[in-house]
């Protein structure tokens, strides 16, 4: 028994140190931060995501999760539904129901199940993308994970 511990703390501090060295690693931690996971609540017609991009950070984007539109209508994932865009919904030239982002002021953009890049200058907002003003019985959402990359 005393042996088996003994060893079990020996992996525990070798793990410990090697994980040391990949915070001490400056350089390295500074070109790949680890991702960031935002949920996309369906009910919020633009979801923070405290991430500002800019012409040197950019992110890469990957989604999983179902959503749908209010209760009675089929759950779809990032990808959305089947339809043509609609004129009526926040980005109307993008897929119903599918995962979308905006970064500061500029147009809504697809995103989907990704990886999908997003460049652009401002804060990174995701959204289920529905008709604008119908978002309060939305039911579900997407959880994104965000890697931030260099725009080298
Ligand atoms: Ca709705």
């Amino acid at each position: 028994m005393r042996p088996r511990l003994v060893r079990t703390a020996a992996v525990t501090a070798a793990l410990a140190f090697g994980g040391a060295f990949a915070v001490g690693n400056t350089e390295a931690a500074l070109a790949a931060p680890p991702p960031t996971s935002v949920f996309v609540d369906a009910r919020i017609d633009g979801v923070g995501t405290r991430i500002t991009l800019n012409a040197q950070r950019q992110v890469v984007i990957t989604a999983t999760g179902t959503a749908a539109s209010n209760p009675f209508e089929p759950y779809y994932g990032p990808d959305g539904s089947s339809d043509e865009p609609q004129f009526d919904f926040l980005a109307p030239y993008e897929t119903p129901y599918s995962l979308v982002a905006r970064v500061g002021d500029g147009s809504w953009v697809a995103v989907g199940s990704g990886p999908t890049t997003v460049t652009g200058k401002g804060k990174l907002q995701l959204a289920f993308n529905d008709v604008v003003g119908d978002y309060a019985d939305n039911v579900g959402g997407f959880t994104a994970t965000i890697e931030i990359t260099s725009a080298r």
